[in-house]
């Protein structure tokens, strides 16, 4: 047999030997792992563990179908995989299971995911792109079942584009387009509605995906008669084959256990795919789980004895070792020896792992004993002594154990003065920036690409200069990006034939291709996925979802993946996309949400933006563009049709990002709002200037990030009242703005009188303009209310209303 003929058409019998070998070596020392790994969460040295015990044979035939260019996108049980294409050691294995905060040791994640989710650095020191073509890629994985589904297809999709499109940037990316995008996915998660989804979608697109699902008939403890239909995903989604006559997929199914077979059907599918960009179905069956689910519990409890009994004999590492004994590859005395010499190394290296974080933390706690113990003995109270007896006799510390005893001590010498206290308050302090960088940098782009380092362009106009349908501006914005950068990709439902449900992309279809504005099927979530997985490949796509209110079939995959992944990288992975969308005031329960209070806490790590006209939009997707940072950018539905001037400098204008503006400057009351409310506020200032009312009107223009010259509060210190005004819930947008304005701004100091909130009722809005009148702020609810602030505060003047 020969292993790998296309990459080695001369393998002599030592190499195939040597490659056997090899491949038994890394099954091997990944099962080690997996069992001393669990042994170490049992023991209490790290907190979860999930492996991928009686997954490894399979694994090690993807690894050598997967070439350098090619991405990943899979889920915990791959570390065998990883191991195999070189990117995860025994000793990184370890360390990230212990959670070692420095990549060095740490690779996938620096300590930030539990063990189990693996990734490659896209990345350099300076935020810049490696060569992805001159290296093995995973993206990041994350821990919700099935939602690497939604990226794989993007990044398969990007393989696609560059072979079709030759004017990209693709030096980085692509070699022709020859890259595959290799998924991997539990059998019982192939339940959820990503998957089906994504598979659907690669169908349609036709995008060199091999998607292989390691079967082992369980999700934990549900066997697979509670998952799928015939208790058999392949054979259920036959309908996908392809045919002579219709594209679809190509479907194989092999045991888990068969090493030689997995070879063979590996590279059959690697070729197929690679060449003709076929999606490719690997349903890899007969695994097992030999420690099971992972380390919160056991599977006796769930699975009889016969399946047990099964599960030892079909193990695929002891099916591989009984294949290489009976075809003479090895003896069973030098496999033997081979599993002894791993089983030293791999607990050498579990055990250098754990000397790293221990000799950090030994050191924190000598620093702060050192400290400490030249406090004057007669302000140490019985209580501090306790803690710092206590800090001693933990043999083996953790951060907390020393920083937390460090801030207690600081607590029990509150009424003391100390050159030594002031000491450990400044160690405290400068371990806090550590700490810092450590478990909460890189949420956002630091990257000299970030939005917050572009200037302003202010919009420029001729003095004949005619005012048009708002929408135009957006779509002669959106013809100059595309004429002018060349990695940019516009797709979404309805956005390619007729140019978006709005006409903001009219004729662009027609300008510049189907390859740059596209069509896509109704699918959110995977909407979103092709906007991560492109943009982890180098192109810039601009992905739209159709209406705000459908953003939460997409919120789940933004939230967990896209707005997670610079972070969760710490900084090796970014997805620079923009999701567009369109929202706020217009009819019914799903054409009229606003619901900002939920985007903004479910997307922490996504820019908001919030341009409550055409011009601002177009200014927000010129500044995104030149950055590194996703954002979503809500545009208002009501205000396509409205006229606005149109800018003479249109492609060169960049609404600043965090920054507010005052569009109306005034004495009485700071009101703050965004988006579509915005234009009723100011429709009303007129009849309020006649009840001698003068406002400050405050666009925050991006909710996040939120007013970070603090320009609210400063108008806050001049009117000393506050009024907030949105279209959401009550609690939601408005709640935010008052958080951030109460945690950052600290505007109690200049308040007059009580702060006030107006936003819409706690139900969805109604239809019709009676139903947007009664359910959300009207211009007379709005002049209501800032009028009785003004009572309020001046009853004379300003008589009770009703
Ligand atoms: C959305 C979501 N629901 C539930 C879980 C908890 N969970 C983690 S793994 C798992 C079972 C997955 O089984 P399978 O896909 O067959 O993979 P296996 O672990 O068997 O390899 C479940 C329910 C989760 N991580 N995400
Ligand atoms: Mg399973």
């Amino acid at each position: 047999m020969k292993i790998s003929k296309e990459a080695n058409p001369v393998l002599s019998y030592k190499d195939f030997v040597d490659e056997v070998i090899n491949d038994y070596k890394i099954a091997v020392t990944s099962r080690e792992c997996s069992i001393l790994g669990r042994r170490e969460v049992l023991t209490g040295k790290a907190k979860f563990g999930i492996f991928g015990d009686g997954k490894e044979v399979p694994q090690l035939a993807m690894a050598k179908s997967f070439k350098n260019g090619d991405f990943r996108s899979g889920y915990y049980r791959d570390q065998t995989f990883m191991m195999a294409i070189g990117e995860l050691t025994p000793l990184e294995f370890f360390a990230g299971l212990y959670a070692h905060t420095d990549l060095n040791y740490d690779p996938m994640s620096a300590g930030r995911q539990m063990g189990g989710h693996f990734t490659t650095h896209s990345l350099d020191n300076q935020y810049e792109w490696k060569d992805l073509t001159a290296q093995k890629n995973s993206s990041s994985d994350i821990s919700p079942t099935a939602s690497q589904m939604p990226r794989l297809l993007g990044l398969a999709q990007a393989s696609k584009i560059y072979r079709h499109q030759k004017d990209f940037d693709s030096k980085k990316f692509s070699k022709n387009g020859n890259e595959i995008a290799w998924g991997t996915i539990g059998n019982a998660s192939t339940s959820e509605g990503l998957f089906f989804e994504t598979i659907n979608a690669a169908g349609v697109l036709q995008v060199p995906m091999i998607t292989s699902i390691w079967d082992d008939e369980y999700g934990i403890s549900v066997h697979a008669k509670h998952h799928t239909t015939k208790e058999n995903i392949s054979e259920i989604l036959k309908g996908f084959q392809k045919t002579n006559t219709k594209d679809g997929y190509e479907i194989m199914e092999v045991k888990g256990w068969d090493y030689v077979n997995l070879i063979k059907v590996y590279e059959k599918a690697e070729k197929t795919c690679r060449e003709n960009h076929i999606p490719i179905l690997i349903h890899v069956t007969d695994l097992t789980q030999p420690l099971g689910h992972s380390t919160s519990g056991s599977h006796e409890r769930y699975k009889d004895t016969d399946r047990l009994n099964w599960e030892k004999q079909f193990d695929c590492n002891s099916k591989m070792r009984e294949w290489i004994i009976s075809n003479n590859i090895s003896s069973n005395d030098e496999l033997l020896e081979i599993e002894k010499t791993i089983k030293k190394q791999v607990k050498e290296d579990k055990a250098k792992a754990w000397k790293a974080i221990m000799s950090i933390n030994k050191k924190n706690r000598d620093e702060l004993l050192n400290i400490i113990q030249r406090i004057d003995g007669e302000f140490i109270s019985v209580k501090v002594k306790t803690l710092i007896d206590s800090l001693i006799s933990t043999i083996e510390p953790n951060k907390k154990d020393v920083i937390s005893t460090a801030r207690k001590v600081i607590h029990n010498l509150n009424k003391v003065e100390l050159n030594t206290k002031k000491e450990l308050i400044n160690w405290v302090n400068s371990n806090d920036n550590i700490n810092y960088s450590d478990y909460s940098s890189h949420l956002y782009s630091e990257s000299k690409y970030s939005p917050l380092n572009i200037k302003e362009v202010k919009p420029k106009y001729n003095p004949d200069c005619k005012e048009v349908d708002a929408r135009i501006i957006l779509r002669n914005n959106f013809d100059n990006i595309l004429e002018t950068n060349k990695n940019v990709i516009i797709f979404g439902e309805d956005t390619g034939k007729i140019g978006d449900v709005n006409q903001g992309l009219e004729g662009l279809q027609d300008k510049y291709g189907e390859v740059r504005v596209s069509d896509t099927g109704i699918r959110e979530a995977t909407i979103i996925g092709q906007g991560i997985g492109l943009s982890l490949r180098g192109l810039r796509p601009i992905a739209e979802i159709q209406y705000l209110d459908y953003l939460l079939y997409a919120i789940q995959i933004m939230s967990d993946d896209l707005a997670t992944l610079h972070y969760r990288t710490k900084g090796k992975q970014k997805a620079p996309m923009i999701i567009r969308t369109r929202g706020h005031r217009l009819e019914g329960i799903w054409h009229s949400g606003s619901p900002l209070g939920g985007i903004v806490n479910f997307l922490r790590g996504i820019y908001v933006l919030v341009p409550r006209n055409m011009t601002k939009a177009a200014g927000f997707y010129n500044t995104m563009l030149d950055s590194d940072q996703p954002c979503l950018l809500i545009e208002c539905l009501n205000a396509y049709r409205v006229k606005e001037k149109e800018p003479s400098n249109l492609s060169e204008i960049r609404t600043p990002i965090g920054e507010v503006e005052i569009i109306n400057p005034g004495n009485d009351i700071t009101v703050v709002s965004y988006g579509s409310t915005l234009n009723l506020i100011q429709e009303i200032i007129h009849e309020l200037s006649e009840f001698n009312i003068s406002i400050e009107l405050i666009d925050v223009q991006t909710l996040i990030p939120f007013d970070i010259e603090k320009g609210i509060s400063k108008s806050i210190s001049k009117t000393n009242r506050l009024l907030i005004i949105d279209e959401d819930v009550p609690g939601g947008g408005t709640g935010f703005i008052l958080s951030q304005l109460i945690s950052e701004q600290n505007i109690y100091n200049f308040l007059d009188s009580e702060p006030k909130i107006l936003c819409a009722k706690d139900h969805r809005p109604a239809y019709g303009t009676d139903g947007d009148y009664f359910s959300k702020p009207s211009k007379e609810d709005i002049f209501e209310k800032i009028y009785e602030m003004m009572n309020e505060a001046d009853p004379h003047q300003y008589p009770k209303l009703m």
